[in-house]
Parts: structure tokens; sequence; C-alpha cells
């Protein structure tokens, strides 16, 4: 990118503090040895875990990381920073570069996504601009913490906060069509939170500020609200399926019968997630059985993206489950993924739930978990989410 410009340009003689993630021994070293000569203070680690813990225990100013490692992999690591720290750059090296991992990279807020071999030269370019931009973003953080407000507070926190309150002013709501495979009509559409707040550009980092704020049932009762206002408009057969928070099970408020939601709760699945533990929650199974009471249906999410394993189905007995869209991607071209999502179909269809296939982007991937038995289906291949209510179509063929 400008990285030219700011290797001229740069006022900036400070070394940086990198932190440099690689698992290739080799490679690593030499990639410390050319930053050191450029003036650099490095420190190494061999994985996303081992880089976790330094992060905890040090500071730096911007993380080169290798995307593809065992076990923790780079756009893990990117996550792991963003829950930590909004602004640490995050720079990303990768010897085989995926339209996928380059789409996450800029959604978790990488500041650059490097091709290997990377010039010496350059990776010193763009460090010394990433630790530039750092040291911006926390002077800024520093300023309006002095500026826009009157006594002793931390900086972060503060930053986190405004951060957070201007997340929650522009926060908007789209929709995506989930569809039934047997005769491809519309059975409802997912309710998905946007912020147009570029320090929390995507749901997920919404959700950690308001978890490190205290705020978790604030936000769930704005998105709540908010998700059910157009719904008037919406065919009147058509189901609403929102995302609950764990945290939203120990909020009274969604409980109330004489809210706007239990008003219409014979049309509402609420969604609860396989990527957070439910374990928090206390009585967890009498909390969704009161939301049954209520007449909410309640939907698995994100199942096969790890966490909970199989006990959330004892604990939850949803009557619907949505396969994450990691089992979908491919699933035409991978058999294991096919021997899972069967075996799943399979065993949901004796247990009277129905199966939603999500992230279906491709016709094949489509057809394929019809042929699997999946029950409906959502994705970009239907409709992407979109301001109320998007149309969708079953896609040519
Ligand atoms: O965790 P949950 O399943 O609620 O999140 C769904 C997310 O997946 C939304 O942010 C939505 O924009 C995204 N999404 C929906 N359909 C597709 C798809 O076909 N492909 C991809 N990559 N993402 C999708
Ligand atoms: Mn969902």
């Amino acid at each position: 990118m400008s990285d030219a410009r700011a290797s001229t340009s740069s006022a900036s003689v400070r070394p940086a503090r990198v932190l440099l993630v690689d698992d290739q021994d080799a490679l690593r070293r030499a990639i410390a040895r050319s930053l050191t000569r450029a003036g650099h203070e490095v420190t190494e680690a061999r994985d996303g875990s081992e880089a976790t813990q330094l992060l905890g225990a040090r500071r730096f100013d911007v993380v080169v990381s290798d995307v593809t490692m065992p076990t923790v992999d780079g756009v893990s690591l990117l996550r792991a920073v963003r829950e930590r720290d909004l602004d640490l750059p995050v720079v990303l090296v990768t010897g085989a570069p995926t339209v996928e991992t380059a789409a996450e990279a800029v959604e978790y807020g990488a500041l650059e996504y490097l091709i290997k071999p990377v010039e010496p030269a350059k990776l010193d370019a763009v460090v010394r601009r990433a630790a530039t931009l750092y040291r911006i973003a926390t002077t800024k953080r520093a300023a309006f913490d002095l500026l826009g407000h009157a006594g002793p507070r931390a900086g972060d926190q503060a930053g986190l906060e405004a951060t957070f309150e201007r997340a929650l002013a522009g926060l908007f709501i789209v929709y995506q069509p989930i569809v039934r495979a047997a005769t491809r009509t519309l059975f409802g559409y997912e309710a998905l939170m946007r912020s147009v707040e570029p320090a929390l550009p995507h749901p997920g980092a919404v959700l950690d500020a308001a978890e490190r704020l205290g705020r978790l049932a604030e936000l769930g009762r704005l998105l709540r609200a908010r998700s059910i206002e157009p719904l008037a408009d919406a065919e009147p057969e058509a189901q609403l399926f929102l995302n609950l928070h764990p945290s939203d099970l120990d909020d009274d408020a969604l409980f109330d019968r004489k809210s706007a939601l239990a008003g219409i709760a014979g049309r509402v699945i609420v969604e609860i997630t396989e990527r957070s533990s439910i374990h928090d929650v206390k009585d967890v199974r009498a909390r969704v059985a009161r939301l049954r009471a209520l007449g909410f249906t309640v939907a698995i999410d994100d199942l096969g993206a790890g966490y909970a394993g199989l006990s959330s189905f004892a604990d939850l007995e949803p009557e619907i489950v949505k396969l994450d869209m990691s089992l979908i991607r491919d699933v035409d071209r991978t058999l294991t993924k096919q021997k899972l999502v069967r075996s799943m179909t399979s065993l949901c269809s004796d247990l009277g739930m129905l199966v939603v296939a999500e992230g279906v982007e491709t016709e094949a991937e489509r057809d394929c978990v019809v042929s699997l038995g999946c029950d409906l289906l959502q994705g970009y291949l239907f409709a992407k989410p979109a301001r109320p209510f998007p149309s969708w179509t079953w896609g040519p063929g």
C-alpha cells in the first residue's frame, strides 16, 4: 500500500517493539534479524498461543504474524489481539494467500496482508508505519480522555466507552432470508447487528466491548427492540431468528411477558451460539424452559464452531440446529464434512429438530446439503444480509 511513502516521509525513528510470530524457525529468525538490523526490538513467538501469552505479559507496538500455523493460526491470533486492544496493529504474512483469509483479515482489522517472501526493506517500512499509526491511535485516545472528560479516568476504559457509545448510536439491523429446501419458500429472516463505527467494525467487536464494559444486557435489549421494529413489513408467516448472547439469558427483561418481543414469541426463534459457553449462566435449563413457556422457539447457532460439544444439546433441547458455515464451506468437495452433516441431519430428524445449513455460497454446496438432509438454507447464494427485507433467489439451476 503506502509503504514507500511511509518509509521516506516517516519521522518516526523510534524502534518499534515487534512481536514476531511464525512456526518456521529458520524463516522467523531471518525476519527477526532483518528487523533487528533495521533498529527494531523483536520478540519471537513460535505460534499463536505463545504469542497470546506474550501479549498478556508485555507491551508491543506491532504484531507481525504468519497466517498458517498449527493450533492458533494468524487469523485467530488477530481476533485475540482485538479482544485485548482495539488499536494494536497486526500485519499478517502468508505464503499461501486465499481470498477467504484476506477477507477475514480485513474484517478483523489487520493493518496489512503481505505475501511471502517479503523484502526486508518493505517489512521495515510496514512495521514503522504500523508503529506510528499505533502511536497516533493511543495519542488520540489520550487526547480524547483529556479534552472530552473531566476527572481522572483510565485512558483505555474511556476510549472504549466512547467507542462503544458511537457504535450504539450507529447500530443498525440487517436481515438475511432463511429458505425451506423442500418447497423453496421463505421460512424466515435472521436479524444481524451491524455497526458503522470503524473501531468496532463487526458484531463480535461490539459484543466484546459491551462485555468489557459490563453493558451486554443493555446491548441485548437494544438489539431485540431494534430487530422487531420492521417486522410489520415482513411476510406475516415469516419467522424471525434473533441472536442471543448467553448472558442475555441472565436478563430478566427477556422473560417479561408484557414485552413487545414476548407478544410475538410465536414467530421468534432465539439462537444461542456454540461459540461462547453457556456454563456461566445459572440454571440454563430452567431459563430456556421459561423462554419456551413464553412461546419462543430455541435454536443452537454455529454448531461445529467449537466450544460446547454436544452438551449444549442436553441443556437447550433446541428445535432448530444451525450448522456453522465452516462445515458447509466446500461440503460438496469434502467427504468428511458430508459425513458430519449427514450424521447431524439424521440424528436431528430422529429428535424432531430442523437443521439449517448456514453460509451456503454456491449451488454445489446448496445441492449437496439438500441431498444430505438439511431442511433450511441460509447464505449469500440466496441473499446477503440487508436492510429489511431483502429479496432472495434459489440461485440459478
Ligand atoms: O454467528 P452467526 O451465524 O449468527 O453469524 C452469521 C454471520 O455470517 C453474519 O454476519 C452474516 O453476514 C454472515 N454470513 C451469512 N451468510 C454467509 C455466507 O454465505 N458466507 C459468509 N462468508 N458469511 C455469511
Ligand atoms: Mn446466528
